[in-house]
């Protein structure tokens, strides 16, 4: 019987019930309750009501963009924006990314050609796209991972030489600054999602944001089924509202967004103090001189210089009731359809697939203490100095 105190070697877990990454961050009460109470009072519950309006407003004028439509989550914001700007054929994706992104071009028709990411963070890599163009590509659609802004000008300037859309999946930005320019603005449209794993959410929400007058013209019909007025259809639409109930978690969840990023950032120090003292675990570092929002803490686990591998640590973590991920892994082109559509793809995504082996996202947000982030080090410092007998542990499970 050892004596190491890990519950992967029979020890009790650190944590009674689960700590998950993705923990939602719960806005004031009083408040959402208000709003709920004055949402039922007017009897108003969706179909672009008043508070999705003061959402969208707020968003707007956050952003410093023209646009704002307010969607019932990411994924359907990503659909109608792709069909709005009438992306057809081939559109160039990372690999990289929640399975969202490709699928929402996948499900109409259209193929993702996915793209490597470059040796240095997890955005595509401008350098990769040209030899992935053909005549049947119509856009690009990139992914801020993390909330850290793709190569924005690099982007663009491939997108206007050779005559395509460029669309970003900000899903993750929220909050988050390019050159001191708000993410939302760029591009034809970029996609915000308010999902309740997102710092600031609406339980299930996104948004498209664009400065293309006539394109949010085509998306708010779009979000509507198409219809203009009462009883007159334009255009093939979809059901993407967001609901005031949405618009009210939303909203108050807004509110809250300076004291969030504040905890986020002190978790974030908090990680990155520790960790830097143990082997081969390298956390993410953002650029100072941007905003950010500080919403995922993500580590490389380096194969050749940590004791323990990524996937070794998460079992460790997973048996103290730490629910550390694996985002983005596998990457999308190991997913169903892409995989058997182009079974080779791996081959030419070689930073992907090394990012993929490597990549540990670790619990913040509100729901989590500093003090629960020191248990959740000391777990992984214990790990790797009993490497040996983890290791063991693990192979004999
Ligand atoms: N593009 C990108 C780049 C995205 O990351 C996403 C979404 C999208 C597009 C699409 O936007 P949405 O259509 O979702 O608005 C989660 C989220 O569901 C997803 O929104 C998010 N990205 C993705 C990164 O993470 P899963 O499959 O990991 O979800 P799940 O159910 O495992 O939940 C994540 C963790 O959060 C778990 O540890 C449990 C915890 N959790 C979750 C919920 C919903 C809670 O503690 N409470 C909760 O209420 O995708």
């Amino acid at each position: 019987m050892t004596t190491v105190p890990l519950a992967i070697l029979g020890g009790e877990p650190k944590f009674q019930s689960p700590v998950h990454v993705g923990r939602p961050n719960i806005p004031d009460r009083e408040r959402l309750l208000a709003r709920f109470s004055e949402v039922l009072d007017r009897r108003w519950l969706t179909n672009d009501g008043p508070l999705v309006r003061e959402f969208e407003r707020r968003i707007r004028e956050f952003v410093g963009v023209k646009h704002c439509i307010a969607m019932c989550n990411g994924t359907v914001a990503l659909e109608i924006a792709i069909r709005a700007l009438e992306l057809k054929g081939e559109v160039i994706v990372p690999s990289f990314t929640f399975v969202a992104t490709a699928h929402s071009l996948q499900w109409q028709q259209i193929t993702p050609v996915f793209v490597d990411i470059a040796a240095q963070g997890h955005n595509l890599d401008p350098a990769q796209i040209e030899r992935h163009i053909t005549p049947r590509t119509t856009g690009i659609l990139a992914t801020h991972v993390w909330g850290r802004s793709c190569p924005i000008d690099a982007l663009q300037e491939i997108a206007d030489r050779r005559g395509l859309k460029l669309m970003f999946d900000a899903a993750h930005a929220f909050g988050c600054s390019y050159r001191g320019q708000m993410i939302g603005g760029f591009g034809n449209a970029e996609v915000f999602s308010f999902h309740a794993t997102k710092f600031v959410n609406s339980a299930e929400g996104g948004a498209v944001v664009t400065n293309d007058d006539q394109l949010a013209h085509r998306i708010r019909l779009m979000r509507n089924f198409g219809f203009v007025g009462y009883d007159q259809v334009e255009y093939v639409g979809t059901n993407g509202k967001m609901s005031e109930l949405s618009a009210a978690m939303g909203l108050t969840s807004f509110e809250a967004i300076d004291d969030i990023i504040a905890v986020n950032r002190r978790h974030y120090e908090t990680y990155r103090r520790s960790l830097a003292t143990l082997p081969g675990i390298e956390l993410e570092t953002y650029p100072d001189h941007e905003r950010f929002n500080y919403q995922y803490v993500v580590a490389e686990v380096s194969p050749d210089v940590s004791p323990l591998s990524r996937d070794e640590l998460i079992a460790v973590l997973h048996a103290e009731n730490v629910l550390a991920r694996r985002y983005f892994s596998p990457g999308c082109h190991r997913h169903e359809p892409y995989r058997t559509q182009a079974p080779a793809t791996g081959w030419q995504l070689p930073q992907t697939e090394r990012v993929c082996e490597r990549v540990l996202v670790l619990p913040t947000g509100t729901g989590i203490t500093t003090a629960e982030i020191e248990q959740i080090i000391d777990i992984l410092r214990t790990a790797l100095q009993h490497a040996g007998e983890v290791r063991h542990a693990l192979s004999t499970a």
